[in-house]
């Protein structure tokens, strides 16, 4: 497995309208797409800085992942994901090392890209996502 880079941070917020100004006004990013992605219920907002990117996610349902997330800890880093050159042939090598996978295979997420979830419990606490990139 080959990580390049981190792909995005996920920062999860009430609010991805009252969180914008503060990234755009304050810290002088650009908002450069905003993406409901209804199966995994939330709302995204996306920034780049250099490779990586920010990822706001407000949450859709309260049942969902970020909902339950907010509920649980408040706002604040939701995961971190990392690019990966073979994602499919990455989460069984994964696996096969013991680490526990919530996305057995890999599927699409936001801008397109291949994704895949590591579980909290066996990445040291920090949800962990693996991307990959089909057009390159
Ligand atoms: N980071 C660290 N720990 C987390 C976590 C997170 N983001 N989300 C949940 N946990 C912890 C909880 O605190 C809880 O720990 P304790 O048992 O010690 O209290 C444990 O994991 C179980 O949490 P839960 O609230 O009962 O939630 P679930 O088990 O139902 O789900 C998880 C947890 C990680 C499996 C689920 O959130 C998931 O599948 N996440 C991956 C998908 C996702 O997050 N999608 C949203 C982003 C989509 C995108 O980027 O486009």
């Amino acid at each position: 497995m080959k990580l390049s880079h981190i792909e995005h941070i996920g920062i999860a917020v009430k609010s991805i309208d009252e969180a914008i100004p503060f990234y755009e006004e304050v810290l002088g990013l650009k908002c450069y797409a905003i993406e409901e992605v209804k199966d995994q219920k939330v709302k995204t907002a996306f920034f780049r800085i250099g490779q990586t990117k920010i990822e706001l996610l407000e949450s859709t349902d309260p049942e969902g992942p970020v909902g339950k997330f907010i509920e649980k800890k408040g706002q604040g880093v939701h995961h971190v994901a990392f690019a990966v050159d073979d994602l499919a042939a990455a989460l069984p090598e994964l696996e096969e090392k013991g680490i526990r996978l919530i996305d057995k295979n890999p599927r699409k997420g936001a801008e397109g890209l291949n994704i895949g979830f590591l579980h909290p419990k066996s990445t040291f606490g920090v949800l962990t996502e693996l991307c990959e990139d089909p057009n390159k």
